[in-house]
């Protein structure tokens, strides 16, 4: 097979982050998947905010040397106009990087937002995009309004979202990345596209240990050396929060399913998220087993796929080959 054989069979991906550390890993990974072609970053509000996230999301590419990926910056503000109140400074560093106050990158972002760089690329590649959304979704839900045949273009969206069957990471109800814009959440997992959620009912099951970080920090990996750099605040963080000595990874989870979807299994359903209230950001799955005598707001809805299990140590496997032989 030639060159540009190969480069036509690799499935095209944009990653929509808040980089982030699990950030960081998952573009690390995702760079180094010869199953995948990363067409673009575009960036959104979350560990950090909007600005800082576009400025780590070049820092990185500068890192892998892969100044040709184009980053487009994206919304500032929710669906309701709010800037979010919430960033997590106390999970990756005020930096979003482990608090390592690394230079300012050279690049710029592109002169496009990221719903228009979404809609752009769904159009020049129809049915072949995946997007892997790892923050909040506001600019997928924003490409939606700017083009309401996007859902129908784009190849699939993989969201790192929702907690299905199990609490929250910001509350008991909410995971961190709806929360973050429910209403945003709610317009994407009824919009139609073909949507795969992995939710932390999954992602707690992947976890990185010491032990792995030891072998990262002792192979001659580039990725593996820079993240071991910044990982320490994300380890103290779990240690505090959820009394253990490893890592949830949950954006490289996320990542895997879009370069091997064999790693999980799911269960197909609609998925409404909760937008006001106590309940704020909770996603409520409806396996659509029940014929329910009145007509619910679940009712003829798009049905999506919901990660259910998942092979962990093949995925964190997976993450640490990508990152020490890079
Ligand atoms: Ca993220």
């Amino acid at each position: 097979m030639g060159d540009a054989e190969t480069q036509k069979k690799k499935k095209k991906i944009i990653i929509d982050t808040d980089p982030g550390i699990d950030d960081a890993m998952a573009i690390f990974v995702a760079l180094n998947s010869p199953e995948i072609e990363v067409i673009g970053l575009t960036t959104i509000y979350g560990n950090v905010y909007t600005t800082l996230a576009t400025r780590n999301a070049l820092h990185l590419l500068e890192v892998a040397e892969r100044n040709d990926i184009p980053v487009a910056e994206g919304s500032h503000v929710t669906m309701m106009k709010v800037t979010k109140l919430r960033i997590a400074s106390f999970v990756h560093g005020s930096d979003g990087l482990g608090n390592q106050n690394f230079p300012p990158p050279k690049g710029k972002a592109i002169d496009q937002s990221a719903a228009a760089f979404l809609v752009e690329k769904a159009n020049q590649y129809p049915g072949e995009v995946t997007v892997v959304a790892l923050g909040p979704l506001t600019n997928i839900a924003l490409a939606i309004e700017l083009d309401p045949a996007f859902p129908k273009k784009i190849g699939q969206i993989v969201i790192l979202g929702g907690a299905f069957s199990v609490n929250g990471n910001v509350n008991p109800a909410a995971e961190a990345n709806i929360f973050g814009d429910p209403e945003a959440a709610d317009i994407v997992f009824t919009c139609g596209a073909d949507i795969l959620a992995v939710g932390i009912n999954v992602t707690h099951q992947v976890i990185l240990t010491e032990a792995d970080r030891d072998k990262l920090q002792n192979s001659n990996g580039r990725f593996a050396q820079y993240l071991c750099k910044i990982i320490g605040f994300y380890f103290s963080y779990h240690e505090e929060a959820y009394c253990t000595k490893g890592v949830y990874l949950h954006d490289p989870a996320a990542l895997l399913a879009a370069v091997n979807p064999s790693l999980f299994t799911y269960s197909e359903g609609v998925v409404r998220v909760q937008t006001c209230g106590i309940m704020r950001g909770l996603t409520i799955f409806d396996n659509t087993k029940k014929r329910y005598a009145e007509v619910t707001e679940w009712t003829n809805k798009p049905m999506v796929k919901v990660a259910v299990t998942v092979d962990a140590q093949a995925m964190v496997d997976l993450v640490m080959e990508r990152l020490m032989n890079s």
